[in-house]
């Protein structure tokens, strides 16, 4: 095996790491098709409700900047729709939040009287990731090979079990001798 080769497999291994780690994370747009928006009564506390929100993932909230914009507050000021001292303010019309710790958040439009009309939303984030990859505090239940489980999901089972052998590590520490052997 050249040295080639072994550059290219772990370069692919870091590859599917990222993948995998990637795949776990997702995107929560805020009222979903409607947006973020007072034109159409959304009701965001159902909104929010409906939706498994863990830390990873993301607030996607999509608005006319003329119009809307988007407060991070506490819950003091969510319950009293005040903007005067918001936490974090974002109003690039397509705001893209990170979700990094658990807890609840309080978002509301800055905008004279939209929180009132019901332009708010309360998330509640919930710890570990919304992948089974990462979430292994459910048990014991089955437990495949660690390299085995980030393609489960993704790739057809044959190409799975092929590629999760091929970079197992005993594949690459038998590689590196082979590699040591012939140079
Ligand atoms: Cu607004």
């Amino acid at each position: 095996m050249s040295s080639g080769k072994m550059a290219w497999a772990l370069q692919w291994i870091s590859t599917m790491a990222v993948f995998a780690v990637s795949v776990s994370a997702t995107v929560h747009k805020v009222g979903d098709s409607a947006g973020w928006t007072t034109l159409i009564p959304v009701d965001y506390a159902k909104w929010a409700s409906s939706k498994q929100i863990h830390v990873g993932d993301s607030l996607l909230f999509e608005y006319n900047t003329k119009f809307h914009n988007v407060l991070q507050v506490t819950q003091e000021q969510f319950k009293s729709c005040n903007a005067s001292s918001p936490v974090a303010s974002y109003n690039s019309g397509a705001d893209s939040i990170p979700l990094k710790r658990p807890g609840t958040f309080y978002y509301l439009c800055g905008f004279p009287g939209h929180c009132q009309l019901g332009q708010k939303v309360e998330v509640k984030v919930i710890a570990g990731s919304s992948s089974a990859l990462l979430g292994p505090a459910s048990g014991p239940g089955p437990s495949p090979s660690p390299m085995g489980t980030p393609f489960a999901s993704a790739p057809p089972p044959s190409a799975a079990s092929t590629l999760s052998y091929f970079f197992s590590p005993i594949c690459l520490l038998v590689a590196a001798l082979l590699y040591c052997v012939c140079v």
